[in-house]
């Protein structure tokens, strides 16, 4: 799905800035047509941002249901000649979009971006635009939400909850920009381009999909100075590039390949790298690559889940001052304007789908230890109902994201239920869905929690690459980090002994910046520098470990309970990106790692 931008073929106006908002408390709103008429006691709301954290109203923050935006776009005569086209980046979690009195789509999942042709429905003057969003969570959505609080039995009667299967605040709303476009009547419907290299050329393998299969097609490749590197002709084809400038981590060089079909034309920056798993090795341009970097969040105060450019660039620029190269899109797919900017500047993502809390065992009243097939039992019967929705998040992750260079492997799922019985069948379809609908082949994994059966974890028959969450010294041997490092040694030394990549995606403890002491007492910044040390000192050990993502970048938001103090604090920055004491520590440690070649 092509991102939109402007060529000389093609307009795009930003709707972003400030819309009309209510909340539907009594859930009437669609029976009453507010999408209608003009909303009535609305109150103006941001977009894009999420609508919790924006009023110091308590209801709003906790909302349960629908709520709707709303606002008016005039149209400008020149764009109605064309095919215009209304695109929403990110709605959370559900939507439904009315033009006027027009409904014009749905969609569900509130990371990935949908949109309509509204050509027909545009009227002269102003149009009104609604957007009614449901936040509502529940075993049949991803992320997964449950009936209950986590760490609580019986049920909530005077008010309504989302109850989250997942550890971080449920933000909600127009999340990301909604944006009209434009194309010609005959337009470039998609393109996709696969790398390789061969001594020191690139290729281009690259195919257009166009609406009219008449119309001619020519792509051409520039590259940085704007100088042509190669073209070709057809709506299939290879470029080969001489002397190619590879992308690299750390060096995010973009080659511009701009495509003309007929009267349409659309640009897209693209970085030459080949990613490959070898054995208990992890490829890049051929070369063993070693992860230094982070899970990560979009969770920034006020807009919550809300598009923060500014946030983004700062982020990037931390990670390259502390000498990381990486981070994991935990635990959702992240804006296009991340993904973007992650290819220019050569950062390397770990592309995660929103399957996050498939695991009903976990913290659901039932003990991790039992092993009885929970989660994957038939959803009447109480078990997961979100086999379908996998399907779709994977299929709408790899339309949106295949062409970046960034993306290096695709993460399925968070710490799903992978030990259980049915985990293997539930599972399995989908690697097979993900690896046939990648161009790009790129690895795939699921990352994996501690509290599953390592031996029996289906990781180990379905990954290609190994990801480990992993907090001893945390929540298991709490403060006893010499008890921890034996544990963790002796879990690792397994794995080590697989012949496939190990990589830490997640370890980590809870920090409250400014809290110190003379001993290392866990929450204090002292703990958090030895709890990574004693971790850092087994994975030196390991030959066949190739990347460490600390848990977390920052400190962000999540719903309240005992164990969470304003959110949950295991950042290396704190929420507005202060570096914690182990913010230095890592610093010193990953400048002394190169990205290559380490292990
Ligand atoms: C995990 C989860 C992550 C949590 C983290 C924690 O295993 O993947 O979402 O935030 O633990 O801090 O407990």
């Amino acid at each position: 799905m092509l991102y939109p931008i402007l060529t000389d073929s093609r307009c795009v106006m930003d709707l972003s800035g400030t819309w009309e908002f209510k909340r539907d408390a009594e859930g009437k709103g669609f029976e009453e047509k507010w999408y209608a008429s003009s909303l009535d006691d609305a109150i103006p709301m941001p977009v894009p941002a999420s609508y919790n954290d924006i009023t110091e109203d308590e209801q709003l923050r906790e909302h349960y249901g629908w709520v709707f935006y709303q606002r008016n776009v005039s149209v400008p005569a020149i764009y109605r000649s064309q095919r215009v086209m209304l695109r929403m980046e990110a709605v959370t979690h559900k939507a439904k979009v009315y033009w006027n009195d027009q409904f014009i789509c749905e969609h569900k999942g509130g990371f990935l971006p949908f949109e309509a042709e509204i050509t027909p429905y545009i009227k002269d003057g102003e149009n009104r635009l609604t957007i009614a969003v449901d936040n509502r969570i529940d075993r049949t959505t991803l992320p997964v939400g449950g009936d209950a609080p986590m760490h609580a039995q019986g049920e909530n009667t005077v008010q309504k909850h989302n109850y989250p299967r997942f550890d971080f605040f449920n933000y909600c709303g127009i999340t990301r920009p909604v944006k009209i476009y434009t194309t010609p009547k005959k337009y470039i419907e998609d393109v996709t381009l696969i790398p390789s290299i061969s001594g020191t050329d690139g290729m281009i393998d690259y195919s257009v999909q166009v609406s009219d299969s008449q119309l001619p097609v020519c792509v051409k490749v520039f590259d940085k100075n704007g100088v042509q590197a190669g073209t070709n002709s057809g709506a299939k084809g290879q470029i080969v590039i001489p002397n190619a400038h590879l992308w690299m981590p750390g060096e995010g060089y973009l080659y511009q390949v701009q495509v003309t079909a007929g009267e349409d034309t659309y640009t897209l920056p693209f970085g030459i790298r080949t990613v490959k798993v070898d054995g208990a090795r992890f490829l890049i341009n051929g070369r063993p690559f070693y992860f230094k970097g982070y899970g990560k969040h979009e969770d920034t105060f006020p807009n919550g889940r809300g598009f923060n450019p500014v946030m983004n660039a700062k982020d990037l620029s931390l990670m390259k001052w502390q000498g990381a190269n990486s981070f994991r899109t935990s635990h959702y797919p992240y804006s296009e304007e991340m993904m973007r900017l992650c290819d220019r500047e050569g950062i390397v993502v770990i592309d995660e789908t929103p399957a996050v809390g498939v695991n009903l065992k976990f913290g659901g009243g039932i003990s991790p230890l039992q092993k009885e097939a929970f989660t994957f039992r038939p959803y009447e019967e109480g078990g997961i109902g979100t086999f379908e929705h996998h399907k779709e998040v994977i299929r709408e992750l790899i339309r949106r994201d295949k062409n970046h260079a960034c993306v290096v492997m695709w993460s399925l799922a968070n710490e799903p239920d992978s030990d259980s019985d049915g985990a293997y069948e539930y599972f399995k379809p989908l690697f097979d869905l993900a690896r046939s609908l990648d161009p790009q082949k790129r690895p795939c994994t699921m990352v994996s929690m501690q509290v599953a059966h390592w031996k029996e974890d289906v990781t180990l028959r379905l990954s290609d690459v190994i990801c480990l969450n992993r907090y001893y010294g945390w929540y298991s041997f709490c403060g006893e980090l010499k008890e921890a490092q034996k544990a963790l040694r002796e879990e690792l030394e397994w794995w080590n002994a697989q012949d496939r990549p190990i990589m830490m995606t997640e370890y980590g403890a809870d920090t409250v910046a400014g809290l110190r002491d003379s001993t290392p007492v866990m929450f204090t910044e002292e703990y958090q520098v030895e709890y990574y040390k004693m971790y850092h000192e087994v994975f030196d050990t390991l030959d066949h470990f190739v990347g460490e993502q600390a848990w977390n970048f920052a400190d962000f938001a999540t719903c309240q309970g005992t164990g969470r103090v304003q959110g949950n604090k295991k950042g290396i920055f704190t929420r507005d990106r202060r570096p914690k004491m182990a913010a230095h520590y890592f610093k010193e440690r990953w400048e002394k790692i190169p990205d290559f070649d380490y292990k």
